[in-house]
């Protein structure tokens, strides 16, 4: 299961370009020539996964994968263009850095909260599920995010129906300054071990050999699988902050020892895939091409401000006929008494209904869905009792393609149950 040789030097290169780009980004921020920047440095044996991705497969990843990103396909120079927020990056300026997307290549666009991504990860593996493919979902999350709600419903879900979702939970050790290692829902005992392959992400070829038991398992339809990639943050949590004020001198030297890129390099050198003089020729190709990429997305244009609403609503594509066909039960002797949702469904097979006791014979708590899940078994779904997943899948499966109409039973209870 070892890496092939030429794709090893594909992976370096990969990585390298992750490294470059955020050290130009953290130069840049210095200049004043940005206002945001978030890194993956550390994590980049991760690239070993989203380089087995193909066409049909989704990869819903946090800030932190860069790297991850740019082995799926992304290129430097589109994060270069995000980095700048110009009208030719792929949200038209309206996404901050780090938080990168590519409708093409199925990456799906990283969220601010932490978390966020886990559910709709699990929206896209119920879509390609539904439609039979043997797609993929790479979904990540950083250690301390694992002690959000979103984590343990997202699994619950993934497994209560055995979606291809490959989970990563990135353990660089920290939250921003908070030590995790204690607190974390392994350390606590709180997930079935047995279900979790932990593994040292610092190294390559551990990642490239897990990621690719876990993809093959995913596409034979074995369910979720579940990796916890041990990893290191080299750099501060983000341009706004400085992690000096908090890892002492001895921690901060002790990181560069663990360097993914490093380690791979003296891997590579030491294996006599290629010398020391090709190697340093490489890392200035990379860092030249990188400079050269981000100069030329500087002076991309800026979004257009009479564009700010585009996008808010899509194409109205289901309504007009929908209305068209419940005109057609109208005669000038009046209407016929005509339910719409079994019309709704008869009509657009791509319609999705999912919501806490919808299925018959109850047929949803007011009654609305009666009938429905009894002729349409494949496209109507009681959900879990579990908000954060009926709206987190929800978002997923809708960028997957399907139309979900999720019902929230009460509205009260969409909101946190602190609150109450
Ligand atoms: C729901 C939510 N709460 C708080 C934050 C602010 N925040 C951003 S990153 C972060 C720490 C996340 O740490 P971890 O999950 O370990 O990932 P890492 O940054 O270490 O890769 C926090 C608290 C947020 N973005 N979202």
């Amino acid at each position: 299961m070892a890496l092939p040789k030429d794709e090893k030097l594909n992976l370096l290169r990969l990585m390298l370009t992750s490294r470059a780009g955020d050290l130009r980004e953290q130069s840049l921020i210095r200049q004043g020539k940005g206002w945001f920047h978030v890194s993956g440095m550390g994590h980049e044996a991760l690239a070993a996964i989203g380089m087995q991705l193909r066409t049909g497969d989704y990869l819903a990843g946090y800030y932190r994968d860069r790297p991850l990103a740019l082995a799926r396909g992304m290129r430097n120079d589109a994060l270069a263009r995000a980095f700048f927020a110009k009208r030719t990056s792929a949200s038209g300026g309206r996404q901050m850095p780090a938080h990168y997307s590519d409708r093409e290549l199925g990456v799906f666009s990283v969220a601010s909260v932490v978390g966020a991504s886990l559910l709709p990860a699990c929206g896209l593996a119920w879509g390609i599920q539904m439609d039979g493919k043997d797609g993929v979902v790479v979904t990540s999350v950083g250690d301390a995010a694992t002690r959000e709600g979103e984590f343990y419903e997202a699994i619950a879900f993934a497994v209560e129906r055995k979606l291809p979702v490959l989970f990563l939970v990135e353990d660089n050790g920290i939250g921003i300054s908070s030590v995790t290692s204690s607190i974390n829902p392994l350390a606590l005992d709180l997930l079935n071990s047995d279900r979790w392959q932990r593994l040292d992400a610092c190294c390559v070829e551990s990642v490239y050999a897990a990621g690719k038991a876990a993809i093959a398992a995913l596409r034979s339809g074995a369910g979720p699988q579940l990796l916890w990639c041990r990893t290191e943050r080299i750099s501060s949590h983000s341009s706004a902050d400085d992690h000096r004020k908090y890892r002492s001198a001895e921690e901060l030297n002790s990181l560069q020892e663990k360097d993914p890129i490093e380690r791979f390099k003296n891997e590579l050198i030491a294996d006599g895939v290629l010398t020391r003089e090709q190697l340093d020729a490489l890392v200035a190709e990379v860092e030249s091409t990188v400079r050269a990429e981000y100069q030329a997305a500087s002076s991309d244009p800026d979004p257009d401000p009479a564009s700010l609403l585009a996008h808010v609503h899509g194409p109205e594509s289901h309504a007009p006929q929908l209305r068209m066909d419940l005109q057609s039960n109208c005669t000038n002797g009046g209407c016929r008494k005509t339910r719409f949702l079994p019309l709704l469904l008869a009509k657009k097979e791509d319609f999705v209904f999912f919501g806490q006791d919808i299925e018959d014979p109850k047929g949803g708590v007011f009654s609305i869905t009666k009938g429905l899940s009894s002729k349409f078994p494949h496209r109507v779904f009681n959900s879990p009792l579990a908000e954060a997943t009926i709206v987190g899948v929800a978002c997923g499966l809708a960028a997957y393609g399907k139309r979900p109409v999720f019902e929230i039973q009460f509205a009260d209870f969409i909101w946190p149950r602190s609150i109450n």
